[in-house]
């Protein structure tokens, strides 16, 4: 009898990281262009808990994907992007995947285009190409 409980608690185990696979879905404003989404991708995986980050402009939703166990508190991350120069509207934490929230986004209606004349980026970006309408 002991050694079944035992192998039961091992399963449990086995199982554990899968079960508290957590993501951090994200409403951001002032998403604009590529730039945009690859600076706060780079910001976000700069945090240890981080797994995989997905950003979908159309759809200005921001996941970040942790570690098993793992989290990142929302003022970490409110700062994190409003230093970045976005705007932080909501936070969700789910037990999806990023891949069933790009799943999920991809057959969702794209949100109406921003204005990218409206944002502008530091000089190291503006020298890429298909930069033009940036300021
Ligand atoms: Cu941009």
């Amino acid at each position: 009898m002991k050694i079944f409980k035992a192998l039961f608690f091992a399963a449990l185990i086995g199982i554990a990281p899968g079960v508290f696979a957590k993501t951090i879905e994200m409403d951001v404003n002032g998403l604009v262009c590529a730039f945009c989404a690859q600076g706060i991708e780079k910001t976000l995986k700069e945090f240890p808990a981080t797994s995989h980050v997905f950003v979908s402009l159309e759809h200005r939703i921001v996941a970040v994907e942790l570690k098993g166990g793992q989290d990142i508190d929302d003022a970490a991350l409110k700062k994190a992007i409003t230093d970045a120069g976005y705007k932080l509207v909501t936070i969700r934490r789910t037990d999806e995947p990023i891949s069933a929230i790009r799943a999920r986004v991809s057959n969702e209606k794209a949100q109406p285009k921003a204005d990218p004349a409206k944002h502008h980026h530091d000089g190291a970006m503006q020298d890429m190409p298909g930069m033009g309408t940036h300021e």
